[in-house]
């Protein structure tokens, strides 16, 4: 299965961290990394604190959504991921994005992720990776991205 992670990060080393991720998923049981998008710099959305470093980064999977999800918490909890509220600066965030094109709606997993459509700092690096890409019930990654152009992102120096 083709598969979509969101990288973010606002708190620490927030770059050396997004490099480790993307090495902790390469490194996933029945998984490989197939890219991995530029590292960009974003002003937070709908939250506070510094800037975030966000990324994204492609997977081919055959582990299932739900194992694919415990495995993502499992690499934020070693980076030390605190949940203290809800969009609290972390040192390090990790969305399921997209897992093909399947549409989930269970109490643990919203896939597409909830809110990827309206935020540049996934839909730009997502679009490095898949241009063409249309995201399911949500239309076409450009039309959406247009839609954001307001948020504040760049590739990060
Ligand atoms: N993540 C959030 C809330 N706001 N803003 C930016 N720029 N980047 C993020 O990764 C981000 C955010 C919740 O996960
Ligand atoms: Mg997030
Ligand atoms: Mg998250």
């Amino acid at each position: 299965m083709r598969v979509f992670i969101g990288l973010g990060a606002n708190l620490g080393d927030a770059a050396a961290t997004l490099n480790a991720a993307v090495a902790a998923l390469a490194a996933l049981p029945l998984t490989s990394l197939t890219a991995r998008s530029k590292t960009y710099r974003s002003a937070p959305i709908d939250a506070h604190g510094p800037d975030y470093l966000n990324a994204v980064a492609e997977l081919e999977t055959a582990l299932s959504p739900v194992a694919l999800l415990s495995e993502l918490q499992g690499i934020e909890q070693a980076h030390g991921r605190e949940r203290a509220y809800r969009n609290a600066p972390r040192t390090l965030d990790l969305d399921l994005l997209l897992y093909g094109d399947q549409v989930i709606a269970t109490p643990e997993l919203t896939v597409p992720h909830a809110r990827m459509h309206e935020r540049a700092f996934v839909l730009l690096p997502l679009q490095e990776l898949a241009p063409d890409l249309q995201i399911p019930m949500r239309g076409k990654l450009a039309d959406l991205l247009a839609a954001a152009c307001d948020q504040r992102i760049a590739v990060s120096a």
